[in-house]
């Protein structure tokens, strides 16, 4: 069964968002597998935005993904990468459309409230990166 690595970043967790968006993927019918709460390290957190170092937005990326707790997860489920991403909605809020996470809930970029993987690859990558044990 395909597996995906998601991330409710610190906006998100502080925003006491968390219930609810498990609330969301659950009621779809994908399955939680693994979750954590964790502070992520800086090298932890360029490891895993890797591909846009050479940003001009990276240092701030950072900044924020690093600035308090995230809740980190492992979905499981029918083409759930894809799905996971259409839920999240456009990576830009103001592109979202009313009915996805960020459509929903965020107004700015820098501040999306949640990760998604964005292919096979990637979620493969992500969950040895957050969860080695799995
Ligand atoms: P994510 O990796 O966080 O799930 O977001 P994504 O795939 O939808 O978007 P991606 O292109 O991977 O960008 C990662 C995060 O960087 C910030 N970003 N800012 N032009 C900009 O200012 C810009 N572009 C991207 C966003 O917070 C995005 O989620
Ligand atoms: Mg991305």
């Amino acid at each position: 069964m395909e597996q995906t690595y998601l991330m409710i970043k610190p906006d998100g967790v502080s925003r006491k968002l968390t219930g609810e968006l498990i609330n969301r993927f659950e009621k779809k019918g994908f399955t939680l597998r693994a979750a954590k709460m964790i502070t992520i390290s800086e090298e932890l957190a360029k490891e895993h935005y890797g591909e846009h170092a050479d940003k001009p937005f990276f240092p701030g990326l950072i900044n924020f993904i690093t600035s308090g707790p995230v809740f980190a997860m492992v979905l499981e489920g029918n083409n759930v990468i894809k799905e996971a991403r259409k839920m999240m909605g456009a990576t830009n809020p103001e592109e979202a459309s009313p009915g996805t996470i960020r459509g929903d809930f965020a107004t700015e970029m820098s501040e999306n409230i949640i990760h998604g993987s964005d292919s096979k690859e990637s979620a493969k990558r992500e969950i040895n990166l957050f969860f080695p044990e799995l």
